[in-house]
């Protein structure tokens, strides 16, 4: 039996979604409150040591890391494969997916958080908020002090929106010989980076490519027209259908 520890709004959590949907498997779900820092909570630490989602667990076999997770799911249900037969492709994908997690990952956290989470965070001062907030987080101390109980500046924003055009920039070149990023297969580099993209459009910012890279915002509707995208992004997926998005300027805040 699969077993995903997951939370609705998490794009980690998606990526692994969208992958069991892909390859048509069943799984039972734990919705983990992030918000009530659920994934701090000893219970779940015993399963995921970094204290964030999503988990896997398989029989009795914990796998953890969104990435990892997919590649355990696509080798050990091979039918619907999403991964290259040849090991040159194969290297290809794990470029891609080293890049995704290096680059658009890592820079989606910002605007997400500005634009959407720092409610959460609403009527802490500093002291607090670094005590009950930031040291508690095994994986995310460091993000969560730089960011504060207001905000990341608008400095480490736009940085954030550079590194997202330039995934957009890299992808419109792949795309020439698409469909997919790896051309006529799809495979977990798109899945992967679906969810990225999609937080992005949710908060409001595909403008950041859209002008520059048509073949982004095609593949983009090729893979919200796959059936498995439905069934990963249910509704109550999307930040906007629960929070308010707020301007990525914390001096716009007011
Ligand atoms: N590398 C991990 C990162 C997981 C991660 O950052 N998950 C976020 C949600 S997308 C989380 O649980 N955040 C809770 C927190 O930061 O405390 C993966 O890909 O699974």
């Amino acid at each position: 039996m699969l077993e995903l520890y997951h939370a609705n709004h998490s794009t980690c959590s998606q990526k692994v979604r969208l992958c069991i949907a892909e390859k048509g498997l069943d799984f039972k779900g734990h919705l983990i409150d992030l918000g009530a820092k659920e994934q701090l909570d000893p219970y779940y630490m015993k399963i995921n040591p970094n204290g964030v989602v999503p988990s896997l667990v398989h029989d009795d076999l914990v796998i953890i890391d969104s990435s990892v997770i997919c590649e355990y799911l696509d080798e050990v249900f091979p039918e619907s494969s999403l991964t290259p037969d040849n090991a040159y492709d194969r290297a290809r994908m794990r470029q891609w997916m080293r890049y995704i997690e290096e680059v658009p990952t890592a820079a989606v956290r910002f605007p997400s958080f500005n634009m959407a989470f720092l409610p959460r965070f609403d009527g802490l001062d500093e002291e607090s908020f670094i005590a009950e907030q930031a040291d508690v987080r095994p994986l995310r101390k460091g993000f969560f002090r730089r960011m504060g109980p207001t905000g990341f500046t608008d400095e480490d924003i736009k940085e954030s929106f550079d590194r997202i055009t330039r995934t957009a920039e890299r992808m419109e070149e792949a795309l020439a010989n698409g469909p997919w990023l790896l051309g006529d297969m799809y495979t977990l580099a798109d899945v992967i980076v679906a969810p990225l993209i999609d937080r992005m459009v949710d908060l409001g910012m595909a403008d950041l490519w859209e002008q520059s890279c048509p073949r982004v915002t095609d593949w983009y509707a090729r893979i919200q027209a796959r059936p498995a995208f439905a069934e990963a992004f249910y509704s109550g997926a999307r930040l906007t259908e629960f929070l308010d998005i707020r301007p990525w300027s914390k001096h716009a805040h007011g």
